[in-house]
């Protein structure tokens, strides 16, 4: 079947783009736009040309599968070329989504229709790009510096109507979008309208204040920093108000090319395979049917609930949330109306949506109201026998057919399973705080968990616009499991005499949204607290986690208090002073010496660790893929994305160096926490990495 396929509508010749799922511009759509507008031109009968797609979406971009591969002409810069110089009006035709190349082919076009769905941009720099069909050339002619220089370098794509305000779509039309699209071509032949080519247009500069770009460096700084390609694309934009179009597209190939090669974009679209890889679970049989969801039960209104309700309310689910007694219930019910509202006062939403939102959610003290649930979210405190208890109840009030999940951060869904009758309706559901925002969810699969239920967490993840990670029992599933290995590190490092701001300093500049005591502070050090009081101690852990006891017990618990690692007022936080004198105090109790370390040493005694567990996880089957673990810290827990994860992070380093590296701090801190994982050392041997291990295994099904 032609990637492309040519239907001359009378005066109008129509090219179909055809390449399913997303009409990525593969060699064959890229030779055959090139056909069609030869033919277009070659035949009589049509006096113009529009450009549209089959399926849902118009094109979404370059074949990012394609890169890496021997490149094949004709090159896409030159396909946009060949569309541009047609000498008869193209138009084209856009739905969906008209992404990087895609946007790129339709700016080569010298008109543009839409319908009001559609959403247009250039996500280049989210795999570590820069558009490389003259796209950033190009829009800044049709949209000016400003809105271009935004969209390229956020790579946010905007909205079909937006695109017409900017200039960037001449017309929003209703479907039938192509008979809409040939009907205004036609107009534009009655107008006796020529080609308008954008490469012609001027890129108007004269408003723009001196120190534009700075300004906008300044503004964009937390967004892009530690990065490569938005640089290289505010230089490519640059170019195009310096530099004559051809000049200009010369640049922008050079930058590209940097980009193309620079070690950022591979991370960038390991990141991308990786997080739509999650969803494809081996072993659940294609056929297996998800559950109906419309309406959720959510119990327990407190942190993590009322965020769980928020996310479902804001995916049009029914919301019915059951609390201990009447304050808590009126509680949880305020701090939901708060994320709604937050919503309407940012305008989100309208008024309206507000009203229907805040109607599609109760509240209640009777776990009767849950009786017509189709999905029960339990969210009450992190204590096996609470749960146990709140479990029995959920059993004998929830339907048949009901699915009950946990939100539990470590404790065992097993052990919760087998306190119901219907263990196979069981299943963990871990949300991260906030749970209105994070887009993480661990989907825990229990031992009894049946296809269908698993196959209905997944669906749901999708609705509620969640990336869902499915992950095995065992204590702190994949994300909470690695990091218990990180905060220890931390922790020790703080008693070895490293200021615990100079960490997260080095952390942050790693990569992270924050370090280690500065995330502590966020969640509560109260939590860690609780956890550590209801288990054995460790006697070789325990010190590294006195200073956050003591502070707790001072009552310094993070943000919540206005105190813990920092202190938190009307300035920037400021390290706690409390800090260095607990530091003294519990490293001379630990016989722990202080010494000096490098930042490089605070990054790899936190980083390996996970990198290590991550191993570990692996191979005992707790994460089905390397990548999936990648996708839980890059979602979860702020792994820089441009890193590509823990485990791609570990592959760029090479395995061998990890395991050398382990060796090294185990022999300087003693093998406790630094034994090697087997799978780490296998792989070694063999000389292979986590990416092979994941291709080795998918190959073997
Ligand atoms: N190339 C190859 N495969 C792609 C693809 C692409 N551009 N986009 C999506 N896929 C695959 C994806 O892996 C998945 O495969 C399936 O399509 C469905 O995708 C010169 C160089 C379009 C908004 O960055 O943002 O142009 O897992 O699950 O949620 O300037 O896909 O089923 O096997 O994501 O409905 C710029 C990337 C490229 C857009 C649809 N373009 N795609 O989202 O479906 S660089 C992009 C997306 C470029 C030029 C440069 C989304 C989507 P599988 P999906 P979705
Ligand atoms: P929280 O203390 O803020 O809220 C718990 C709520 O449960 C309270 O409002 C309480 O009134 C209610 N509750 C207790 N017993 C109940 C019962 N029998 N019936 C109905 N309601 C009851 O706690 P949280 O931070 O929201 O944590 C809830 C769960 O989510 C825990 O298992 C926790 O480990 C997990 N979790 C927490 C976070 C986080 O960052 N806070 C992240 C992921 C998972």
């Amino acid at each position: 079947m032609a990637a492309v396929d040519y239907e001359c509508q009378d005066d109008v010749a129509v090219l179909w783009v055809d390449n399913p799922p997303v009409n990525a511009l593969s060699h064959a759509v890229r030779e055959g736009l090139v056909k069609g507008i030869e033919q277009a031109e070659a035949d009589p009968a049509a006096k113009a040309v529009v450009i549209a797609a089959r399926g849902r979406t118009f094109m979404a971009g370059a074949d990012i599968r394609e890169f890496g591969q021997p490149p094949k002409e004709p090159f896409l810069p030159d396909v946009v070329e060949r569309i541009e110089a047609c000498s008869k009006p193209v138009v084209a035709a856009i739905h969906g989504t008209a992404l990087g190349g895609g946007l790129e082919i339709a700016m080569g076009c010298h008109y543009r229709v839409a319908v009001a769905s559609a959403r247009l941009g250039l996500p280049e720099v989210t795999l570590g790009l820069i558009p490389g069909a003259e796209g950033t050339q190009r829009l800044p002619r049709l949209v000016g510096v400003e809105a271009a220089l935004e969209m390229i370098v956020t790579g946010q794509p905007v909205p079909a109507d937006k695109a017409a305000a900017l200039g960037l779509v001449d017309r929003v039309v209703e479907d039938p979008l192509v008979d809409q699209a040939v009907a205004f071509t036609r107009t534009l032949l009655a107008a006796g309208k020529a080609p308008r080519r954008t490469r012609d247009l001027p890129v108007k500069t004269d408003h723009l204040p001196a120190d534009f770009f700075d300004r906008f460096r300044a503004r964009m700084h937390k967004r892009i920093r530690g990065q490569f390609a938005p640089e290289q694309a505010i230089a490519a934009v640059k170019a195009a108000i310096e530099l004559p179009f051809a000049e200009g597209v010369k640049r922008e190939r050079e930058l590209f090319m940097q980009c193309m090669a620079h070690p950022q974009s591979a991370a960038l679209r390991h990141a991308f395979f990786a997080e739509r890889e999650v969803a494809k679970i081996p072993d659940l049989p294609a056929d297996v049917r998800p559950r109906e969801i419309a309406r959720v039960g959510v119990v327990g209104g407190g942190t993590m609930g009322s965020g769980i309700a928020t996310a479902c309310i804001k995916a049009g689910l029914s919301v019915t949330m059951v609390e201990r007694d009447e304050d808590a219930a009126a509680a949880g019910l305020a701090r939901v109306h708060g994320f709604l509202e937050h919503d309407f006062k940012k305008g989100r939403i309208d008024e309206a949506e507000l009203s229907a939102r805040k109607e599609c959610f109760q509240v209640s003290t009777d776990y009767a109201a849950l009786s017509q649930a189709d999905l029960i979210i339990e969210a009450v405190f992190e204590n096996m026998d609470v749960k146990k208890d709140v479990f029995r109840r959920l059993d004998t009030v929830a339907k048949p057919g009901a699915i009950l999940a946990t939100n539990t951060s470590y404790l065992n869904i097993d052990e919760i399973a087998s306190v119901t009758g219907r263990p196979a309706d069981v299943l963990g559901l871990h949300f991260f705080s906030p749970a209105h925002i994070m887009r993480l969810l661990e989907i825990v699969r229990a031992a009894k968990t049946a296809d269908d239920v698993l196959a209905t967490a997944l669906a749901f993840a999708k609705r509620i616009k969640k990336v869902g990670v499915v992950a095995r029992v065992c204590h702190g599933f994949i994300g909470n499991r690695m990091l218990s290995g990180y905060i220890r590190q931390a922790g020790f490092l703080l008693l070895e005499g490293v200021p615990h701001d100079r960490i997260d300093k080095a952390i942050y500049d790693f990569g992270f949204p924050m370090g280690p005591f500065q995330m502590g502070d966020l969640a509560g050090l109260d939590i860690g607290y609780l956890l550590r009081q209801q288990r054995q101690p460790d006697p070789e852990e325990a010190p590294a986690f006195r200073v956050h006891d003591r502070l707790v017990e001072a009552g310094a618990k993070g943000q919540k208090t206005g105190k813990g690692f920092y202190i938190y007022g009307e300035s920037a936080p400021k390290p706690n002073p409390m800090v260095a004198e607990f530091v003294r105090e519990e490293a001379a109790k630990a016989g722990i010496a202080r010494r000096e370390v490098s930042d490089e040493e605070i990054i790899a005694r936190c980083v390996l660790p996970l990198i290590n567990e991550g191993a570990r996880i692996l191979e005992e089957g707790i994460a089905i893929r390397a990548s999936d673990i990648d996708v839980v810290w890059l979602y979860g827990y702020g792994f820089p994305r441009w890193r590509g994860g823990p485990m791609y992070y570990a592959d760029s380093l090479g395995l061998d160096h990890v395991l050398d590296r382990i060796r090294h701090y185990g022999a300087l801190l003693g093998p406790r926490f630094w034994t090697p994982a087997p799978l780490l050392e296998k792989l070694v041997a063999a000389g292979e990495s986590f990416r092979d291990y994941d291709r080795r295994k998918k190959a073997a099904g």
